[in-house]
């Protein structure tokens, strides 16, 4: 279903104006259609080459460095020809028509890196940093993808499927050789090490949590009742005015957001409307309509509450709608005296206009999510991997729960095979077309 006959061709550099932009072409044709476009019409191996380059009618358009990557040692493991020309979309146009008209096709999105992997340059985990490496918007998140890029995750799971491969070859060995009386693994033992491979996952799966909020960020929603100081906090989070700040209560009507980046996770922060059972009129109805729907598709909530005014019936009410979502209760306005007690009430005291607390607040809402992560354990950011995991660990505890039991090895060998299918999943070696559609649809063209 994956063709890699042809020789696919894509602008590589991104839209828009640049100093240089790339041209990629790869397959069985792609020196020979490079060669079509440029004058001189062939390049030594991996050397820079100058080059004039041509338009499909054969005009000189543009001067520019091709790149030959004889197979397979490139990118993808075919044939590679980048063409380095200036980086203007006219002319970038120009080449991948002219290439096209010379036999290349348009590539689809992340059709490169689909045909490294293909060619098995990489595991289908590493086509996916790539994925993630590309869209990172955060030092942390191009950390944890170019760590899996690089094959730490990929290693951790090699050796447990080594693991795993091993008791199922001396359980097998067991049953292939039953006259001997001899059992190559005895059933306490095989146990033993079946549980000590889902401790392994378990590993994995323990930082699974803080890989999908490095990876996927969160969104935190501010609500509180009106004039509590919600859009004075999100400012000072933002470290930018960006929300209009009013002593008149009610001055936030619709949701303002930011993309910030709090210890290495994106973080979509949200500000609100007040919440209030009177509102003055349908504009401030409608904001309150939309906070609350904020605060439900919130990952975290700030509840903010005035904590130089005494507690109204407003923040009773946006206390008891947010019980159930993971929120933090901010005391705001600490450089002011407290009407209540902060603490009793669980509440973390900040100041939007003096700075205090902010610190902890940014720490409270990524919960240890960011920071330093140790290089050797690059946390499983990825659901289709979470997924996948769990699913082997079940079958592991099917498995340890029948041998202990001692039934008969078939049975616990057909739960370690279906482990081992996930495992299998997971690197890509066992691929299945829709898998790979899905995850390839995620690139932009030219990756
Ligand atoms: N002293 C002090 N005043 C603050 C602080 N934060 C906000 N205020 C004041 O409180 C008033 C309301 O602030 P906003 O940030 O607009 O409050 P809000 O919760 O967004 O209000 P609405 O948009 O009306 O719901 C303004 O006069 C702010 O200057 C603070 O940390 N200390
Ligand atoms: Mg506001």
């Amino acid at each position: 279903m994956f063709s890699t006959e042809d020789t696919i061709v894509a602008i590589a550099t991104p839209a828009g104006r640049g100093g240089i932009g790339v041209v990629r072409l790869s397959g069985p044709d792609a020196a020979r259609i490079a060669g079509t476009l440029t004058t001189p019409a062939s390049f030594a191996p991996r050397h820079a080459t100058l080059a004039q380059i041509h338009s499909a009618d054969g005009d000189a358009i543009d001067q520019g460095i091709v790149t030959h990557f004889p197979a397979p040692h490139s990118y993808t493991g075919e044939d590679v020809v980048e063409v380095s020309a200036h980086g203007s979309p006219v002319i970038l146009r120009a080449v991948v028509a002219a290439a096209q008209a010379a036999g290349a096709r348009l590539a689809n999105p992340g059709e490169f890196t689909l045909r490294a992997y293909l060619h098995g340059r990489i595991t289908l985990v590493e086509a996916e940093a790539v994925a993630d490496l590309v869209d990172a918007v955060t030092p942390l998140q191009a950390r944890v993808a170019f760590d899996q890029l690089e094959g730490t995750l990929t290693t951790r799971l090699r050796e447990i499927d080594a693991a795993l491969l091993d008791v199922i070859a001396r359980l097998e060995a067991s049953l292939d050789f039953p006259e001997e009386g001899y059992h190559f693994i005895d059933p306490d033992e095989s146990v033993r090490e079946i549980d000590r491979i889902v401790a392994s996952i378990d590993t994995l799966l323990a930082d699974a949590a803080r890989g999908r909020i490095i990876r996927d960020g969160l969104t935190v929603a501010i609500v509180g009742r009106p004039n509590v100081g919600k859009s004075s906090l999100f400012n000072a989070l933002a470290g930018a005015a960006r929300a209009i700040v009013t002593d008149v209560p009610g001055t936030t009507r619709d949701l303002v957001s930011e993309r910030i980046d709090i210890e290495g996770v994106p973080v979509t922060l949200v500000d609100t409307a007040g919440l209030r059972g009177t509102p003055e009129n349908a504009i401030e109805e409608e904001g309150i309509a939309r906070a609350r729907i904020a605060a439900e598709a919130a990952d975290v909530v700030l509840v903010v509450l005035d904590g130089s005014q005494p507690l109204t019936a407003d923040d009773r009410a946006a206390l008891d709608t947010t019980r159930a979502v993971r929120r933090v209760i901010v005391a705001s306005k600490h450089d002011l005296p407290a009407a209540w007690d902060h603490a009793a009430s669980d509440a973390l005291a900040v100041s939007a206009l003096a700075g205090d607390g902010l610190g902890q607040l940014r720490a409270q809402i990524v919960e240890g999510g960011g920071g330093l992560l140790p290089r050797d354990r690059a946390p499983i950011a990825n659901l289709r991997h979470v997924a996948l995991l769990k699913q082997a660990r079940a079958a592991l505890a099917r498995a340890a729960a029948a041998a202990r039991q001692r039934i008969p090895e078939e049975f616990v060998l057909a739960d370690l095979h279906a482990a081992r299918g996930c495992f299998d999943d997971i690197t890509g070696a066992r691929p299945q077309d829709e898998v790979l559609r899905t995850i390839f649809a995620r690139f932009c063209i030219g990756k």
